[in-house]
């Protein structure tokens, strides 16, 4: 009896010390060992660093660590030396993110001798597209931490601490900077009330290094200013803005600045006065220069009678290089058209030599499955960085032409959109936060890998204590991290075969951007918000002509690219039918046909998400059952979709190919018109 009780005992404490809810991120805090701290000055920051190391230490029992202050030409900005014996930085923020990084080396076991590390941009920013009444444009893991409708002006203790949290995770990965707010912006933004809110917000997250921004709204003047106008020339405008910067700065001294989407998607801007997106810019940028504040402002523009979506932010853009002030940059989504699974990087980041770029990631996986879908994005976005823009010769890569290494630029900042909400676990998908980590690891340093980023995220996420006290660090690795890392890592590549292969893009059902869709073309709804706007398939072929002979938006990257692009023979397979129209028997480097591969791909694709599925099914014993069970739950839901959008795209694209299926793929399940019958009925 007793030693089933002992037996039940033992279960229990395993299970239960075992149980996560996934609020403490790739945080953990496990057994406390006793450290050491010698640092000879006091701040809120540094006292951060120190309570933080006395928290997460996992090294030697009672060592000792030194945390100085030093002058060190090796450390740029908030970098920091690590070594034996502790961190080394220029400022005390240095201090913190060497802490962090301490601790990341001592869970992962990457040791480390003497070693400087400096950021790869100055601002490493957050963009929350939370609205001021709790809702989040895109958001997928619950209504905001920051916003709420009830009650919206009461801070309380609740908000103090998820705040607070927030801040301690961000840190930890060298975020600096929160966009509090959607960039389709509500006037009331600025309004008294919602100020003296930020301002607490501010006051909690400025411990942590995390500098406040907001997005504001251009006809803020006529709308909450009751101006007759906000024309960017007119003086009573300048006047108005100027004197908002200065309430602003006298709550948060410290304030940030302002991101901008103008004269996109239904916003104002100063298009709407004749004025061009500079003097718009350059209005933002004097109120705020005074204080030392900057302008975000977006290259996300389209207009719905220009013939390619794809063109228009370098059209708009690349005539205006040199004419913003030096606090401006210009925030630039990393594809031409809307972070589709798969885009060629933008060209705007080649075009600009006097003007700061900053790239724009979107972790919220608006067109990437949402919450439901299993999908790593740290490859996509490495794919982008170390895209060669051609800009000052070979080697000009995005991360270069927007890090500062080509262009002298005063400011250099990368934003990602964000995918937080009040869920316990932050993200909805358990793996999403790997998207959130990745974003923050590649800030600091851009040209880290995403294997790299992965494996670090695994281990601090899913190493645990009571798995490192029962199972040997060889079985974890071979049974748990190398299968799951490959999953990981495969999983964008999975995204892209069975939602848009081969440089489809845009495919979606209406405006909820989860579902395929190609058929979608409502009368009503603008032609260049439907998929037949991008796929243009007919019984010649399909994709997007780009080239000479269709809207040269190819001219617009550098040389080679330009050239290698517009030639189907050397234009590279995952990009043709964004360049190309391709006839549906064009021989593929596979030896298939388009039609062929497409079919191939799609069924691939699939494949992939039921691979997944095992690989999940295999690592139980090593993961707590709410995350196993949350996670292979999603992943049915996942590979179910990923079949609804192999069936949908290739039957409806037969429709024009008239070929038959290969007999080596999975036949559809479902027929075309049941599909399509049921998506208007969800939609009714
Ligand atoms: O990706 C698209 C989204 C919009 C978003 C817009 C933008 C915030 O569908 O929801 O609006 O881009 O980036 O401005």
């Amino acid at each position: 009896m007793k030693k089933i009780s002992c037996l039940l005992g033992f279960l229990f404490c395993v299970q239960g010390l075992f149980a996560t809810d996934g609020h403490q991120l790739w945080l953990r805090t496990g057994k406390t060992i006793p450290v050491k701290i010698s640092c000879d000055r006091h701040s809120p920051v540094l006292d951060i660093a120190q309570a933080e190391l006395l928290q997460r230490w996992s090294g030697k029992e009672n060592a000792t660590i030194t945390l100085a202050i030093k002058k060190d030409k090796w450390i740029q900005g908030d970098g920091f030396r690590l070594h034996p014996n502790g961190v080394e930085a220029n400022t005390e923020l240095g201090i913190l993110y060497g802490v962090f990084e301490l601790l990341r080396r001592q869970q992962t076991g990457r040791l480390f001798d003497d070693e400087v590390s400096n950021p790869s941009y100055q601002l490493r920013i957050l963009n929350h597209w939370d609205n001021l009444d709790g809702t989040i444009e895109r958001g997928y893991a619950g209504l905001s931490i920051f916003w709420r409708k009830e009650d919206p002006f009461t801070v309380t203790s609740e908000d103090m601490k998820r705040w607070k949290e927030y801040a301690v995770a961000n840190a930890s990965i060298g975020i600096n900077g929160a966009v509090l707010n959607n960039v389709n912006a509500s006037p009331l933004m600025l309004s008294a009330d919602y100020l003296t809110r930020v301002k607490a917000i501010a006051d909690v997250l400025r411990p942590y290094g995390i500098k406040t921004y907001l997005s504001v709204k251009f006809s803020s003047p006529a709308l909450l200013g009751g101006l007759p106008t906000s024309d960017p020339l007119d003086p009573a405008v300048r006047a108005w803005w100027k004197k908002k910067a200065e309430e602003i700065y006298q709550l948060i001294p410290d304030f940030g600045g302002f991101v901008v989407k103008a004269n996109s998607e239904g916003q104002p801007g100063p298009q709407d006065y004749g004025r061009s997106h500079a003097d718009g810019a350059n209005l933002l940028a004097d109120a705020l220069q005074p204080h030392r504040g900057i302008v975000m402002w977006r290259a996300f523009v389209y207009n719905p009678s220009e013939k390619d979506r794809a063109r228009q932010a370098y059209s708009e853009f690349v005539p205006l290089d040199g004419k913003f002030r030096n606090n401006v940059i210009i925030q630039v989504k990393n594809g031409p058209i809307d972070f589709q699974p798969r885009e060629p990087f933008n060209p705007v980041f080649g075009a600009m030599k006097k003007t700061a770029v900053m790239p724009e990631f979107q972790i919220t996986q608006e067109y990437l499955g949402q919450s439901v879908h299993l999908v790593f994005l740290s490859p996509m976005w490495e794919e982008i960085l170390k895209s060669d823009t051609y800009q000052g010769g070979k080697g000009s890569t995005v991360a270069r032409v927007t890090d500062g290494s080509i262009n002298q630029q005063k400011n250099t900042a990368i934003a990602g959109v964000s995918n937080i909400g009040l869920d316990t676990n932050w993200c909805g998908h358990p793996f999403a936060q790997a998207n959130w980590y990745a974003f923050g690891r590649l800030a600091w340093n851009n040209s880290l890998t995403s294997e790299q980023i992965v494996h670090e995220w695994i281990t601090l996420t899913f190493y645990q204590d009571t798995i490192r006290e029962t199972i040997a660090s060889t079985e974890w690795n071979l049974n748990f991290l190398a299968p799951v890392k490959a999953m990981m890592l495969e999983s964008n590549e999975a995204a892209v075969n069975y939602m848009m292969p081969v440089g489809l893009h845009h495919l979606f059902a209406a405006d909820e951007h989860y579902g395929p869709g190609p058929w979608w073309a409502p009368k009503n709804v603008r032609s260049d918000w439907t998929p037949p706007y991008y796929h243009q398939a007919d019984t010649a072929g399909l994709g997007f002509d780009r080239t000479t002979n269709g809207t040269n938006a190819v001219s617009q990257y550098h040389a080679p690219l330009a050239s290698q692009w517009s030639n189907l023979s050397t234009c590279p397979e995952m990009y043709l039918l964004w360049f190309h129209h391709v006839p549906w028997t064009y021989s593929m480097r596979s030896g298939r046909t388009l039609w062929g591969e497409l079919c191939y791909r799609y069924d691939h694709g699939v494949q992939q998400v039921k691979d997944f599925q095992k690989t999940w099914n295999q690592v139980q014993r090593y993961v707590d059952t709410a995350t196993f069970m949350a996670v292979q739950n999603k992943l049915q839901l996942q590979t179910r979709n990923a079949q609804l959008w192999r069936d949908a795209c290739l039957q409806y694209f037969q429709g024009y190919s008239r070929m038959p299926f290969p007999s080596d793929i999975e036949q559809p399940m479902e027929n075309l018109q049941d599909i399509i019958r049921n998506d208007m009925k969800k939609r009714r």
